[in-house]
């Protein structure tokens, strides 16, 4: 059995609705959630790539909601990615070639799996952008501050004392609404 983290994130329809439905997928397709990190109201970041060109897209998106969750599967890496791409069809995640962040319904990403580094084609294992990314290291802070990143070598807390977090904001009607 492996131990994952999860990053989830909604910035269209009913956010709450499609990150509740996500963590029921994933649990009943042998990724079993065992816990589940506050919800925080995340201003959009990145660029928005089309053929490669990036264009800065904070202003027309709308907000996200944003976790992370811990999970245990039997999956090897690859499996659980074609699992989680499954998942965020079912929730309506439409993928468009040539064009990278794109509004999503569900957008689910493997951050860490196990302290494996694992660098595929198809696959880069952690997350690569995780350390620039607030709205990840904040709730990841939640679950597990002490972990350590494999490749740098520095744990969540110190990663996440890194980052600007202004744009990330618990979400507070979360408590509730998200049970495992
Ligand atoms: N996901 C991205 C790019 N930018 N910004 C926020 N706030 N939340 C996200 O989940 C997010 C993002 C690419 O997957
Ligand atoms: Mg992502
Ligand atoms: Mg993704």
């Amino acid at each position: 059995m492996a131990r994952v983290f999860l990053s989830l994130g909604s910035n269209l329809s009913n956010r709450t609705e499609k990150i509740q439905r996500a963590i029921n997928l994933l649990n009943h397709n042998h990724i079993k959630i065992t816990r589940v990190s506050p919800i925080y109201q995340t201003e959009p970041t990145g660029f928005l790539s089309i053929f490669g060109i990036g264009l800065p897209f904070g202003h027309n998106q709308p907000d996200f909601l944003n976790c992370v969750v811990e999970a245990f599967t039997d999956f090897e890496p690859e499996g659980l990615m074609f699992t989680i791409i499954k998942i965020e069809k079912t929730l309506g995640r439409k993928r468009v070639p040539s064009i990278r962040n794109l509004p999503r319904t569900i957008d689910i990403d493997i951050l860490f799996y196990d302290d494996q580094i694992i660098n595929s084609s198809n696959l880069v294992v952690p997350h690569p952008r995780l350390k620039d990314r607030a709205f990840v290291l904040v709730p990841l802070c939640d679950l597990e501050p002490d972990f350590i990143h494999p490749v740098l070598n520095k744990t969540i807390r110190e990663l996440s004392n890194l980052v600007d977090k202004k744009g990330v904001r618990p979400w507070l009607a979360n408590q509730i609404l998200i049970s495992v």
